[in-house]
């Protein structure tokens, strides 16, 4: 069933407007890069166009007359806990789910509580019920976890693979189905995106990894990888894909809020070419 923690929230619902508007702003930019070696990848996950003549859902004449609900895919409903396991995602997570005892955290606030894509399309009489007409989930990508443990990214604030889904929410499929059912039932489906920056896997880290935590106007050489073993996969398993200025502290100074880290999460070099043709291309839903 649906939980308390499914509600919206003020800020994180303004954060995640900045980051839609940033995406439809870009979005002619990216779809106009001709012979994008992001294509052969794109065909792996659907992510192209579809073939000429494919009926995309239309979006409403005015968004102002949606009920919009937001919510947190990994907070809504556990539809499938085989994926809130290590196994079922291919990847070792399963520390974020339990303790040394085995043990699962449904209260921790900082880590996954295991809902997913099936749960909320287990759960869409609840949004139908109240009215709601369009549904705003998570980002879809795979994210990681990023140098600081004591949190998981169970907001899907830190992706790292764009050509990728998150196993924790689920199959490429169950995906699909859930979008298909919302339609079936006129409500329309919002992807959260993030562009800005992706999870924490490289930092300042010379002498001193504190210096990280500080912003350094004109970069700093110490920038690197804080495991070369474990870097983003492509397209920004490059250095020269992100900002090397440390972290943002003050909130009011620019261009640091636009350079520097937000609390470490590797701060995408947005301006450069190199980045920006590395973009996720946007997809419909
Ligand atoms: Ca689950
Ligand atoms: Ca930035
Ligand atoms: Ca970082």
């Amino acid at each position: 069933m649906p939980t308390r923690h499914s509600r919206p929230r003020s800020v994180l619902f303004s954060r995640s407007l900045v980051t839609l508007l940033l995406l439809v702003a870009l979005s002619p930019i990216l779809r106009a890069l001709p012979n994008d070696p992001l294509l052969k990848l794109d065909a792996t996950y659907g992510l192209i166009p579809r073939p000429q003549g494919h009926q995309y859902f239309p979006s409403p004449q005015d968004w102002r007359d949606i009920n919009i609900y937001q919510l947190f895919t990994d907070r809504f409903a556990d539809g499938d806990s085989a994926n809130n396991t290590s196994s079922a995602m291919g990847i070792n997570r399963t520390s974020w789910f339990v303790n040394n005892s085995g043990r699962s955290f449904p209260h921790n606030r900082n880590f996954h509580h295991g809902g997913d894509w099936k749960g909320l399309k287990d759960n869409l009489d609840y949004l139908t019920g109240m009215g709601v007409n369009a549904v705003w989930i998570s980002g879809v990508q795979m994210n990681a976890q990023g140098r600081d443990g004591r949190y998981t990214p169970y907001h899907q604030y830190h992706p790292t693979d764009f050509f990728n889904v998150d196993p924790a929410q689920g199959t490429y499929q169950e995906l699909k189905d859930l979008i298909d059912a919302c339609h079936a039932r006129g409500i329309y489906v919002i992807l959260d995106v993030v562009i800005n920056h992706t999870a924490d896997l490289n930092g300042l880290w010379g002498n001193n990894r504190e210096q990280d935590k500080q912003y350094w106007p004109n970069g700093n050489d110490s920038f690197g990888w804080w495991d070369n073993n474990r870097k983003h996969p492509y397209p920004f398993g490059e250095l020269t894909s992100f900002h090397r200025n440390g972290t943002i502290n003050n909130w009011d100074a620019f261009p640091e809020t636009l350079l520097g880290q937000f609390r470490g999460t590797d701060d995408l070099a947005t301006e450069t070419g190199t980045s920006l043709t590395g973009s996720p291309r946007p997809s419909k839903t």
